[in-house]
């Protein structure tokens, strides 16, 4: 299961997961003239980290993959890969085509005129913590793992192909505004550019709308853009979580998207969808399992909704970086409302300050917001976790960022989640404020928690920050599966149901604030070197653990979120 519809009725689009022939670098033998290896030790799944294979369990630095794909003739060739973690370099036919750094989001290789047949696919996957890559670091309190977590798409595209559709909800009341904005393009020897596409939108088998749409060219990219206006629309909510489909052929090719007719407003202190205030009841979530690491299966995902679904919860945020596609799909299906973010984690002002690591959170930031765009289920977008945004020095970051997430989207609301409140200098950038807080574990006493609130809230308005939503976007504490104690000592599940009873009940009745995600919602491994402050080295702080059985702390959640 790549995605939960088919994307093409013309072009072909073949996945080419499976096992593929792999080798970690010291164990490299022969090389041919380009510095590839002539021998592959061993097969390993794809989609798949390569820690889930016990002989590489401990295993980080670089590692080769390859395997072999067959195409008919065509005008180009385009390879897309889902996510490779952390960093990627491509070869086609021993020629490096490409190369890409960020684990969680989508990119993809062109290769023109490349000739029908059998092709070798090889690509040198790295997960240290050296070389370019400047946003997984081995400090992160998550386990960084190595391989192509992600599927991989083989397609055959004729001269001109689209790229993309973005539709996006203007207005909702009848007739519904849309705007449609397509891209194409063309291989670099195309004859012909066609001056229009054809556009169909569908309601389940209804045809809703459809018409020609002029595509201008410049040089090999085409644009089209279009306002649709849709009677008596169906809107998207999480009562009612309708998708539209929508289809664009250009010449002898085609893509089809689903998206939601739905907007999200902030509306001074009230978080609005559809025009109406939203309470947002939800968890933090990794991609993570013990047995598949961030290669975590579309069964899974499902499974992941029907447990957080159950204790009423309404809300999701991807923490820390772009999400899989299909889990995607399933919040658009489900209803659920998603936050997600680009991938960063604690980061200080002189990381912040590096222009490299700047350029890797844009490429990210483009990436998810190009490959998303039409998901109805995210409502925000976010940077930057728990980074330095009470440094004056790290405000040029966030400003760069901020401004390319509206440059792209103007429709969704911008956020960051700060573990700095009385002293964050970054939040008028944003639209909504979001704290990280952890009263009971890292500071205090739970029972501050309402005066927490409180003053968290004063200094806001102090600030002059006061007129908008609040988001306690983590709390949490520790739970070991299966310690228990009277005396409801930290690490036992007694003590992490009492500190999520307590911090859920100042936040969902504070009247300023409109929304909570709970950190989290399964354990995970985290970084090795983390293991003096997180037994098992995993975060514990899951409602449920890594195999998904529930902790005492479950059952108080849902009380509160009213499953
Ligand atoms: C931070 C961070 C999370 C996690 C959490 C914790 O708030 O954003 O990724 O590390 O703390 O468990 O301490």
């Amino acid at each position: 299961m790549i995605r939960n519809f088919a994307r093409h009725k013309l072009r072909k689009s073949v996945p080419i997961g499976g096992l593929w022939d792999f080798v970690t670098e010291p164990e490299v033998g022969a090389r041919n003239a380009d510095g590839l290896p002539l021998q592959y030790a061993d097969r390993l799944p794809v989609p798949g980290c390569w820690e889930k294979s016990i002989r590489y369990a401990r295993y980080r630095g670089r590692a080769w993959y390859r395997t072999y794909f067959e195409t008919g003739p065509s005008a180009a060739v385009r390879l897309w890969f889902g996510g490779v973690s952390h960093t990627a370099v491509v070869f086609v036919d021993g020629k490096e085509v490409g190369k890409h750094i960020g684990a969680f989001t989508p990119f993809s290789v062109v290769l023109p005129d490349l000739p029908a047949g059998r092709h070798e696919l090889v690509i040198h996957v790295d997960n240290s913590f050296d070389g370019e890559n400047r946003i997984h670091l081995p400090y992160f309190d998550w386990f960084t793992y190595g391989g192509i977590i992600r599927p991989v798409l083989v397609e055959e595209l004729p001269e001109t192909y689209v790229e993309r559709v973005h539709v996006t909800t203007m207005s909702i009341d009848s007739p519904a505004r849309l705007q449609l904005d397509a891209r194409f393009s063309a291989v670099p020897n195309a004859q012909d550019l066609p001056g229009q596409a054809d556009v169909e939108i569908r309601s389940g088998d209804d045809v809703v709308w459809s018409g020609p749409v002029n595509v201008d060219w410049e040089g090999k990219q085409g644009a089209a853009k279009a306002v649709v206006e849709l009677d008596q629309p169906r809107l998207w909510s999480p009562d009612d979580p309708h998708l539209y489909t929508v289809e664009v052929r250009i010449g002898e090719d085609d893509l089809i998207d689903r998206f939601g007719v739905r907007t999200v407003a902030v509306r001074g202190r009230e978080l609005l969808l559809n025009g109406k205030p939203i309470k947002l009841k939800g968890f933090n979530r990794h991609e993570d399992h013990p047995d598949w690491g961030q290669a975590v299966p579309g069964s899974l995902m499902w499974r992941d909704l029907d447990i957080i679904e159950a204790t009423g919860a309404n809300f999701i945020r991807g923490s820390h970086y772009p999400n899989n596609e299909l889990f995607l799909d399933f919040l658009d299906e489900r209803g659920i409302l998603f936050w997600e973010e680009a991938t960063s984690w604690q980061f200080s002002a002189e990381q912040l300050n590096d222009p490299v690591m700047i350029e890797q959170e844009l490429t990210c930031i483009d990436e998810m917001i190009t490959a998303h765009y039409n998901h109805p289920s995210i409502i925000m977008w976010g940077i930057l976790n728990e980074c330095a945004s009470d440094d004056p020095e790290s405000r040029p970051a966030y400003e760069t960022l901020v401004a390319r997430i509206r440059e792209l989207d103007a429709t969704r609301p911008v956020t960051y989640a700060t573990h700095r409140p009385l002293k964050d200098g970054c939040i008028d950038l944003v639209d909504i404020a979001s704290f990280n807080w952890y009263a009971g574990w890292y500071q205090e006493d739970m029972a501050t928690w309402p005066q927490w609130i409180d003053k968290i809230v004063e200094w806001l308005d102090e600030i002059g920050q006061g007129d908008k939503p609040i988001i306690f976007s983590e709390f949490g504490a520790g739970g070991i599966p299966g310690v228990h104690s009277f005396e409801r000592q930290k690490w036992s599940e007694e003590y992490q149901a009492d500190f999520l009873d307590t911090a859920l009940r100042a936040i969902l009745n504070h009247p300023r604030v409109v929304g909570a995600a709970i950190w989290q919602y399964c354990d995970i491994r985290t970084a090795d070197d983390r293991f003096a402050q997180r037994p098992r080295t995993f975060n514990n702080k899951g409602v449920v653990d890594e195999y998904r059985r529930p902790k005492l702390a479950y059952e108080v959640v849902k009380r509160h979120y009213g499953g």
